[in-house]
């Protein structure tokens, strides 16, 4: 007999966030299906998710810890008692943190489970109160997360909800067909409406074929691109400057640095006609409700954190914030009323301690001293395969004196390092609260039945961890129920009414503004004069990163549609061995004389990879793909990562995966 389905939610780090009902039977989860009454995910589920029993119960699922037996990184393990690992974890921490300080200790987590409760709670917890090093996680947007902050005040945009209405919709380097499914039926409603949609995109991806008006620039010329917008746009005269002197600041030094790019300069730096630009000034000009949607693929570059900025002065000159459906949505993060300090407990901690930024992972384990960084506990995350500069990452983790522990649902690439593995629950089988980076729905997920074997939730395993530790501290020991609360407990919640009765009640909420609600209209921007800021970012306003040299491609390694980063790399029904690896149009395939389907060696100063390529026209002359990340274990033991760079974004210390050059040879 089926019991009742349950409402969980998607965990993995994806925009949509959907609800669903999972039902399970005699302790096994046998069906997983959309939720039809979610009004953005509408009861339908991603490629991926649609065949998720078939992650859950993986053969490779871990179910016990593990203790290493042979070389590092060879994946030779035994199974252990969780008695014995957590003894020998805590014997081995516990001396490293007697001679060298808590800092000796560095967490590497990201959103492997989105769960406010799994990414970043009793986690954090633990590690504030060992005195740990602290972890910058800006592996993903954190240069856009900085322009954003520096405009708005935080991080938010329009209701997805109203989406439907606008007239023109811009689609700056994001490809929701791949990363955002949900957004398409919105897309398309608008589009029935008469909306014109563009995509701005060096690749002709799935979304750009949809729905045409496709702007095919040179990459990381979008902040040329944006400012010679605006600049044409102020020339016509045909800004919003009501809007302008209402609601913002700093328009005069915006528009002295617009100046510095005429329209040559534009057509010269992106590869654009005149047609296209012009067309595009129009179109701004003329339609409303106007959205700009940035994706997160124009940030991953050195000058990531200025064209986020660009792009947010560009909608605010145009007034477009006053409609509803109108403005600029990267990121509705912001939306959510959470007290991260009652959740996370930085007070814990005995003293400030340092810094070290995730994107430089492969410096931080071979370079930094004082002190050196003896151990490194990853969760939520496969650093062996997704950060950049692969080839440091794994001389780091293959250090013998490292103690690396790791807990995770698979033997990943980074799990085949650890000296200890311990099994990781799923999200359906643990309790735990979610947001969304998209939509305005606090979710609660609500486990369909219990951990597969020993696995256990982060939150148990850091309980565990403290305990074994001797740590008595009462905030260690807090169960999952009691860290709800804690997140809950903010002035705006207690003022809706959102609390776990409700939520408990409800599961899936809407929460803040009314949909028609315009932020930074309605109310205003939660900058400190409430006022929207124009100015230039605290940077060289030329950009850094326009050009390559000879012989050299730039490489672009954006979401791949079967797998969420790493996550799903080993599923044999989404993954085939033989995925053409790198696209390449076929003038460079010509030009190189290399043949559909052969290996080509990838390479460059950083590293190096095997890859087969695939004739295609997703990508222009000068320009390959390589859809992020395979394991490295299904290649020849490294993946796009051995070639990119761990430089950082010019704010924000984000990640700069897409300014990256590359050679080629048979
Ligand atoms: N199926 C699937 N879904 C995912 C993910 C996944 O791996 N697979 N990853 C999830 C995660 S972690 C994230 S952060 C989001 C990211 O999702 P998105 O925000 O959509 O970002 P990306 O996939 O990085 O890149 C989007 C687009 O930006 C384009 N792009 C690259 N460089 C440039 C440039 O210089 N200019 C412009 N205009 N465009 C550029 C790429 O070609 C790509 O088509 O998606 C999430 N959803
Ligand atoms: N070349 C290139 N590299 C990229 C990017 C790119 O565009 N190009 N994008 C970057 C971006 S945007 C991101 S966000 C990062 C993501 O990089 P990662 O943070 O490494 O994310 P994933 O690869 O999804 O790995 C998440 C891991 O968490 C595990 N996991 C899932 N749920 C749980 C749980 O509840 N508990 C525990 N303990 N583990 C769990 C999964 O099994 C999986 O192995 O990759 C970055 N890497
Ligand atoms: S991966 Fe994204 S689209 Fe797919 S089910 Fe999960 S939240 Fe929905
Ligand atoms: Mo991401």
């Amino acid at each position: 007999m089926p019991s009742l389905p349950v409402h969980g939610v998607c965990p993995h780090d994806c925009y949509d966030a959907c609800s669903v009902w999972v039902t399970a039977t005699n302790g096994r989860i046998v069906r997983i299906e959309g939720d039809p009454h979610h009004p953005l995910t509408r009861g339908f589920l991603c490629y991926k998710v649609n065949r998720y029993l078939d992650r859950l119960y993986h053969p490779e699922r871990l179910k016990r810890p593990l203790k290493r037996v042979g070389p590092k990184g060879l994946g030779a393990f035994r199974e252990v008692t969780w008695d014995e690992a957590l003894r020998e974890v805590a014997s081995r921490l516990g001396e490293i943190m007697a001679k060298a300080g808590g800092e000796a200790v560095l967490p590497y987590s990201f959103s492997g489970n989105m769960g406010i409760l799994s990414e970043s709670s009793m986690d954090r917890r633990f590690f504030h109160y060992l005195g740990a090093s602290q972890l910058e996680r800006t592996i993903c947007s954190a240069a856009a997360d900085a322009a954003l902050t520096w405009v708005y005040g935080t991080r938010m945009g329009p209701d997805p909800e109203t989406l439907g209405r606008a007239r023109l919709v811009v689609l700056w380097g994001s490809n929701p067909m791949v990363t955002n499914i949900h957004e398409i039926p919105l897309l398309d409603e608008a589009r029935a409406h008469g909306a014109h949609i563009w995509t701005i995109d060096p690749l002709k991806t799935e979304t750009a074929t949809r729905y045409g008006r496709h702007v095919a620039l040179w990459p990381h010329s979008d902040y040329a691109l944006a400012l010679g917008l605006a600049r044409a746009i102020i020339h016509r005269g045909a800004h919003d400057q009501a809007f302008i002197d209402r609601y913002t600041r700093g328009f005069d030094a915006f528009q002295a640095v617009a100046e510095a790019w005429p329209r040559d300069r534009v057509l010269l730096a992106t590869g654009l006609t005149a047609q296209v630009f012009e067309a595009l000034v129009d179109d701004l000009i003329a339609l409303r409700p106007l959205l700009i949607r940035t994706g997160y693929g124009v940030q991953r570059q050195f000058d990531g954190a200025k064209t986020v900025w660009a792009l947010s002065c560009l909608s605010i000159i145009l007034g477009a914030p006053q409609d509803v459906g109108g403005g600029h949505l990267v990121s509705n993060s912001g939306s959510f009323s959470i007290n991260w300090e009652r959740l996370t407990r930085p007070d814990l901690r005995p003293r400030e301690t340092r810094h070290i930024n995730m994107v430089q992972l492969g410096t931080a384990l071979t370079a930094v001293d004082s002190p050196r960084v003896e151990a490194l506990v990853v969760y939520n995350s496969n650093p062996a395969a997704t950060a950049p500069d692969q080839r440091q990452v794994l001389e780091g983790l293959l250090r013998s004196d490292l103690l690396t522990i790791v807990h995770e649902q698979m033997m990943t690439d980074t799990a085949r390092y650890a000296d200890w593995v311990f099994p990781a629950a799923m999200s359906f089988e643990t309790l735990d609260l979610f947001t969304s980076y998209w939509h305005r729905y606090l979710q609660l997920s609500v486990p369909a039945t219990v951990p597969w074997g020993e696995s256990v939730s982060n939150t148990e395993f850091f309980r565990r961890m403290a305990q074994a530790l001797g740590l008595s501290h009462p905030a260690l020991a807090a169960s999952d129920r009691e860290l709800i609360d804690d997140a809950l407990d903010t002035p705006e919640n207690r003022c809706q009414g959102l609390t776990w009765d409700r939520l408990w009640e409800e599961k899936v909420i809407k929460i803040g503004e009314e949909t028609e609600r315009r932020p930074f209209v309605d109310v205003p921007a939660p900058t400190v004069d409430g006022r929207l800021h124009l100015e230039p970012l605290p940077v060289n306003p030329e950009p850094r990163d326009m050009d390559r040299e000879a012989g050299e491609w730039i490489l672009l390694s954006p979401s791949r549609r079967r797998t969420i980063k790493s996550t799903f790399g080993n599923v044999a029904s989404l993954v085939r061995e033989d995925d053409p690896e790198l696209l390449m149009h076929p003038d460079d395939l010509m030009a190189l004389g290399v043949g559909d389907g052969s290996w080509v060696r990838v390479f460059n100063d950083r590293g190096e990879t095997r890859m087969k390529v695939r004739q295609s026209e997703r990508p222009q002359p000068g320009v390959v793909v390589s859809y992020a990340v395979r394991w490295n274990l299904i290649g020849d033991g490294g993946n796009v990562n051995q070639l990119t760079s761990a430089a950082l974004s010019d704010f924000g210390g984000g990640a700069t995966f897409y300014s990256t050059r590359v050679r080629i040879e048979l």
